[in-house]
Formats: structure tokens, C-alpha cells, sequence
């Protein structure tokens, strides 16, 4: 805060205008959040004396992050994504309201209107040579009572941490399915050992997290979304067990009830077994 009170009058007055506040039009509550952002951004310049070329280098920064796509992945790897998760879990306990399967973070590769099938789905499109991983579970309510019909949507990488739509060298949809459950609740689906995913070594987050000297690495993992009519739309993922960023993943999306261990079967595959419980709306 300026001593002078001129001087801190002329700030207030450009964080009014320069928000909105004394002009007609517009969102109150949008006026209100960027009044707010304005100020503790003017804040931070005051506090750290920011110079003009470090202010230029972060308005090129936000460019560059634009131009690659992002900022959604910053988002995450800056655990705001999860943030929301906290606030999200601390409303639900402050309710009393009973929790199923814990949520994580969609993270930003998710694509819509994967291939729909009916109990079972097979997710590789058997191009890339990799250990066959089988994903079943039931889906419940929290009282045990099976879901028949729920919509378990899921999507993962591949053995090089590539997700299909964003790495080309992989067909439309690959390892991405939507399976619809059974009478007794229960899906399956047949898809191979993802690796783990890490940021774009050339990009704008994995440049920002080596200035914080972070990696840009998350576990092997698999994400659902798994909705039902008059049930509350869940988003989580299975971390699986062993990977060496297990605990130490760049997005925070790793819950201890969410660790998933290695199941072999008979035939060689590798099963992993997902039951999950969906609180009512
Ligand atoms: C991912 O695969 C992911 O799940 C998250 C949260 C961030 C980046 C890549
Ligand atoms: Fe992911």
C-alpha cells in the first residue's frame, strides 16, 4: 500500500475502471472475481518490483500456452485442478453426506463419444505390442445395491504415456471406450498396461515447472467417468501400484483408496479389479 494517499487513490481507481465496476453493462459477480485478480496481480508486481521484461516474458508466456493448448495442463501441474477436488470433498463432509469412490482430476485429454458397448469392450486396437491389462468392477450405490446401465467411460495411454487424439500416431478413439454395465452392475474391458504420462518436454508447462524445479511426471493411470440417471456424476482414475511417481505424480490425482495392484491371471494377462460406489444425487 502507497503512503500517498493520491497515489493509492489513482490505483484504486484504475483497479475500478479497469475491472468494470462503474460501467453499465457487463457481469457483476465477473466484475467482482476480476477486480479481485486485478489487485492481487498489481500485488504481487509491487511486492516482487517486477520489472517490465520479466511482466513481457508472462504476457508472451500466456501466448505460448494459448498457442500449444496448454492451459489446462498447467492447471493441473500447478494442483489447482485438485483444489477444486478439496474444495469439492470439504462441501461434501461439511453436509455429512456419504462418499462412494473418491474423485480425482479429469486432467485435460479427455475427448467425448468414445465407442459405446454393452458389458465388455475391448480398448487397444492391437497395434502396439504391450501387456494386456483387464478392468472390471461393479458399479454399486453405497448401500451394495448393483447399477445396471451406468455409463463407465474410459480412457488412458498408451505404453508410450500418448493419448489418442492428441498423439497422432494412434488411431480415432484408441483406448478410449464407453462400456455400459450389465444387470449385475458389473463392466469389463480388455486394453493393454498404459505408461505414465509426462508434459511435453519442449512446452510452456514442463518450461514453467523447470524454473520451480519440478518434474512434469504423472503414474500410469486410467481415468472414468462413470454416470447413472438420479446418481451424481463421478470422475476418478486408478494409479497403478509400483509406478515410481506413484506418490510423487506433477497433478496430485493420486488418493490411496485409488491405488490399483497388478492381478495376474492364468493366461499371462494382468487384471486389476475396480468396484465403485456412486453416491446418490
Ligand atoms: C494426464 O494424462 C493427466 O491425466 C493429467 C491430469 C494431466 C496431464 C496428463
Ligand atoms: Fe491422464
Amino acid at each position: 500500500m502507497s503512503k500517498n494517499p493520491a497515489h493509492q487513490s489513482e490505483l484504486e481507481t484504475l483497479l475500478a475502471i479497469g475491472s468494470g465496476l462503474n460501467a453499465d453493462g457487463g457481469n457483476e459477480r465477473f466484475k467482482a472475481i476480476m477486480h479481485q485478480l486485478l489487485s492481487d496481480l498489481c500485488n504481487t508486481i509491487k511486492t516482487f518490483d517486477i520489472t517490465d521484461e520479466e511482466f513481457w516474458i508472462a504476457v508472451n508466456y500466456l501466448n505460448e500456452l494459448g498457442e500449444r493448448k496448454e492451459a489446462a495442463l498447467l492447471a493441473a501441474g500447478l494442483g489447482l485442478e485438485h483444489y477444486l477436488d478439496m474444495r469439492a470433498d470439504e462441501k461434501e463432509a461439511a453436509a455429512g453426506s456419504e462418499i462412494g469412490t473418491p474423485r480425482t482430476i479429469e486432467g485435460p485429454l479427455y475427448v467425448a463419444n468414445a465407442p459405446l458397448s454393452q458389458d465388455f469392450a475391448r480398448m487397444d486396437d492391437g497395434s502396439e505390442k504391450a501387456e494386456a491389462m483387464w478392468l472390471h468392477g461393479k458399479v454399486t450405490d453405497l448401500a451394495g445395491n448393483p447399477v445396471p446401465g451406468a455409463i463407465v467411460d474410459i480412457w488412458h495411454a498408451n505404453t508410450h504415456g500418448g493419448y489418442s487424439f492428441f498423439d497422432p500416431s494412434q488411431s480415432e478413439y484408441n483406448l478410449r471406450r464407453r462400456v455400459k454395465t450389465a444387470a449385475d452392475g458389473t463392466y469389463a474391458a480388455r486394453s493393454i498396461v498404459p505408461c505414465g504420462y509426462g508434459c511435453p518436454p519442449d512446452g510452456p508447462t514442463q518450461k514453467l515447472l523447470n524454473g520451480l524445479g519440478r518434474h512434469g511426471n504423472r503414474p500410469a493411470h486410467i481415468h472414468f467417468f462413470v454416470s447413472a440417471p438420479g446418481f451424481k456424476h463421478l470422475t476418478t482414475q486408478i494409479n497403478l501400484s509400483g509406478d515410481q511417481y506413484l506418490w510423487d505424480d506433477f497433478a496430485f490425482a493420486t488418493r490411496e483408496e485409488l491405488i490399483a495392484d497388478p492381478v495376474k491371471i492364468t493366461d499371462g494377462t494382468v487384471a486389476r479389479e475396480r468396484d465403485i460406489h456412486g453416491p446418490h444425487t
